[in-house]
């Protein structure tokens, strides 16, 4: 479609740290490597800091920077709001742009609490009544590899899905000197590696295997109980400063589960695991066969297939970089393999499909509700000690 006749699709993003950058580069690159039914125009950044959102809108693309959320849903030219703040204005943003009539794309975890998160999922079953669609951003369900991973369940070559066995191993806070930033605060954040790392697990081991967590049994663990107050609470890690405070959610959360098909999973998120850097594990043990995957190694699918002779069987090692894998016939020649990044600029393609077609995007904010749930009942497990707790 030529870009003069391409209706647009106006868009505003509020908050501009990390993800804000992450959002920005899916947002800028999508439209150059996929041929998108709508044309994104990258309207407005939004934030608190007047200095600070100007100069994310030139480093990152966007026309216009703004103070204010909530002048934007007054705007005829914006129909998206793409929401990348701390958890806990992600309702009343949502809320508000759903009610406005805009497209709501918003990060994970989807709230700070299955109430919350609640009321972000009607909010966003009356506005799909209106046309109105809602996105959860798990952006790592667009690795080309998780994709082929979900098709191998789908298609049964694992057969009777009986174990998972799921990681997400940072190590960003293992040295306790690291500064406190909002990602340690409990008020903004909801919880800590839990919804931060593990609700990304939760997400990717439900939507492979197709089966949700019904009960799980969990701990969580605070290591440092205080830190240097980061110069910059907006960021991942910063500059510490001098002064102390408080760490008020887990450093470390584990589970066992209990899924609906009658698997069983065990669940790990640190950001103490010395030398993992982004390691998304994800191990799946079928009747017919086995699936392994490590986000560090992102381009690559361990596939077992038991039904082959043992003889010459073993753990095929897929590369996950050829024409026939989701999204990559769009990118590089096959071969050359994809990163980080991707994951946002598929997440903008799907969406915007999705809005140009008329149909609803997934995940979805009943699937980001879900996980509040899983997410929740770990915290209660933990709390109450008292083992299995159901979702
Ligand atoms: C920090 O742990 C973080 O940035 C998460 O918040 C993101 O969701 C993940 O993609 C990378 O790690």
């Amino acid at each position: 479609m030529s870009t003069e006749t391409q209706r647009e699709l106006g868009v505003a993003m509020i908050g501009y740290a990390f993800m804000g950058a992450a959002h920005s580069q899916g947002w800028r690159t999508a439209p150059h490597f996929f041929d998108l039914p709508l044309r994104p125009a990258m309207r407005v950044v939004a934030g608190r800091n007047p200095d600070g959102v100007a100069a994310a809108a030139e480093k990152l693309g966007w026309s216009e920077s703004s103070t204010s959320w909530s002048e934007l849903l007054e705007r005829d030219d914006i129909d998206l709001i793409d929401i990348c703040t701390p958890g806990d204005s992600h309702r009343d943003i949502a809320l508000a742009a759903l009610a406005a009539g805009k497209h709501v794309l918003c990060e994970k975890p989807l709230a700070n609490s299955v109430a919350e998160a609640q009321e972000m999922a009607d909010a966003a079953e009356r506005a799909a009544a209106r046309g109105v669609v809602a996105m959860v951003g798990f952006t790592y369900r667009r690795v080309p590899a998780i994709q082929l991973a979900r098709s191998l369940v789908e298609q049964g070559r694992l057969g009777t899905i009986q174990h998972v066995r799921a990681q997400y191993l940072q190590d960003w806070l293992a040295d306790s000197r690291a500064p406190l930033t909002w990602r340690l605060d409990k008020e903004k954040a909801g919880s800590g590696a839990l919804g931060d790392i593990g609700a990304h697990i939760i997400d990717l081991t439900q939507f492979i295997t197709g089966q949700q967590i019904t009960n799980v049994s969990g701990a969580l663990k605070t290591f440092v109980s205080e830190r240097p107050i980061a110069e910059d609470l907006s960021g991942l890690s910063g500059t510490a400063g001098t002064d102390m405070g408080p760490v008020t959610v887990d450093d470390a959360a584990v589970f066992l589960a209990e899924l609906s098909g009658g698997a069983l999973g065990v669940y790990e998120a640190t950001r103490f695991a010395h030398g993992r850097k982004n390691a998304i594990r994800i191990e799946i043990n079928g009747s017919r066969g086995s699936l392994a995957f490590d986000f560090e190694d992102m381009n690559v699918l361990h596939f077992f297939d038991a039904t082959e002779p043992s003889e010459t069987g073993g753990f095929r090692r897929i590369v996950v970089t050829e024409p026939e894998h989701a999204y990559v016939a769009n990118w590089w020649p096959a071969g050359h393999g994809l990163g980080y990044e991707h994951g946002f600029t598929h997440q903008v393609v799907d969406l915007v499909t999705a809005i140009a077609q008329g149909t609803r995007p997934s995940p979805s904010f009943t699937d980001g509700l879900y996980v509040q749930r899983v997410l929740d009942a770990v915290e209660r497990s933990s709390h109450s000690r008292a083992g299995w707790t159901e979702v």
